[in-house]
């Protein structure tokens, strides 16, 4: 038996990186438009010289309560709290975090990704396997469909089905009358046979809601309802007149928030953002206790490239068959590549590599400028 000697997190680096879109803008109801997404890489290094990344990252200032100066001000204020811990309990060092800071699960989470890959590494064995995993099983991949008219619509989801996806989600939470021409002009394109999410990130209020899902008309062109209002009240009294699927994002922000979206019954599926519970730890009770109560559950984040995509891979991988739902693949989106190794999208799906400890990536150090945090024990 070999002897389990110490290990100590000696230094922790954050740097700050903007990612432009391959396509030039994203939008969300609200008028809410980004021509890139910000992100958060994190470096962690261990006595030995073993290292762990993690990436995560803000789309705008309008999405979730998160601000890029916030998240750097905040792992600039955590990262000193963990010198010292022992990089191989990863719920030991999210435990030091919120002991340190209370709240902003946006800081903590690059610094938890980067010590679930160096838990990861320093047991040499891929991180789905260190969370459980029956083995490094894919998980489907949707896409959003941008455009403003149904016709544009149409030629947008083609072009999505010719780029390998089969699940798409089309923003609505605007005019519903729009909106709902929009969504049926999508399933008139791509048959029965797609998956459409119908994503209003909070942007219905329930009046608009209701006639939104109205005039889709009966089956509800067998769409999901993705966070249609802002709050889990009125999400719930839309069930007095939509009984299809329906998907909680923006609302599960805790295990409080999942048990309470559970007990309105406003949660077929869960969309669980790294970034916003706070990392892999708090993801990964979120998670099981959704698996336990028959929900649905993704496992994504709100912005990244090949980094962000390899962690939402091998989380994914560690949730039950059943209940994966799906997720993204920022590095699609995305005009920068700033780590090496083997690439998480594979086809129409994500799929964590089978042998490489952690999560098998390295950063790319052209891209990254002076960290605006670097300290060390
Ligand atoms: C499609 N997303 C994963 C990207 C944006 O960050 C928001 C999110 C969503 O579901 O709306
Ligand atoms: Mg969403």
């Amino acid at each position: 038996m070999g002897h389990n000697r110490p290990m100590q997190i000696v230094r922790v680096t954050g740097w700050n990186i903007h990612l432009p879109y391959v396509e030039g803008v994203y939008r969300m109801s609200g008028d809410r438009v980004t021509t890139g997404m910000d992100a958060v890489v994190v470096r962690v290094t261990a006595d030995d010289g073993t290292v762990g990344i993690g990436e995560s990252g803000t789309v705008g200032v309008t999405f979730d309560s998160q601000h890029l100066p916030g998240q750097i001000a905040g792992i600039s204020y955590l990262a000193p709290a963990i010198l010292g811990m022992d990089p191989r309990s990863p719920q030991s060092v999210h435990r030091r975090m919120q002991a340190t800071m209370t709240g902003h699960p946006y800081c903590k989470s690059p610094i938890d990704i980067a010590v679930w890959d160096l838990a990861a590494r320093a047991a040499g064995q891929p991180l789905w396997q260190r969370l459980g995993a029956d083995g490094p099983e894919p998980t489907p991949l949707y896409r959003p469909v941008q455009g403003t008219t149904p016709d544009e619509v149409r030629v947008k989801a083609n072009e999505r089905l010719a780029q390998g996806y089969r699940r798409l989600q089309v923003k609505v939470g605007d005019d519903p009358v729009v909106d709902a021409r929009r969504v049926l002009a999508v399933r008139d394109a791509v048959g029965p046979d797609i998956v459409i999410f119908a994503d209003a990130n909070c942007g219905f209020s329930l009046s608009a809601a209701r006639r939104f899902v109205g005039l889709l008309g009966p089956g509800g062109a067998d769409v999901v309802l993705e966070q249609p209002c802002a709050t889990l009240t009125d999400c719930a009294h839309l069930r007095s007149s939509w009984d299809g699927p329906m998907v909680m994002d923006e609302n599960i922000t805790s295990l409080a928030a999942l048990i309470e979206a559970h007990r309105l019954g406003v949660a077929d599926g869960v969309t669980v953002k790294l970034t916003r519970v706070g990392g892999i730890t708090p993801a990964i009770v979120i998670r099981e206790a959704a698996v336990e109560l028959g929900i649905g559950v993704t496992v994504e984040d709100a912005s990244g490239c090949n980094l962000a995509d390899m962690t939402f891979a091998h989380v994914n991988a560690s949730t039950p068959a059943l209940r994966r739902v799906h997720t993204v693949d920022f590095d699609s989106w995305v005009t920068i590549t700033h780590v090496t190794g083997p690439p998480a999208r594979q086809g129409g799906s994500l799929v964590p590599d089978a042998t490489l400890p952690g999560l098998g990536l390295e950063l790319d150090m052209q891209f990254f400028g002076e960290p605006f945090v670097d300290v060390q024990r």
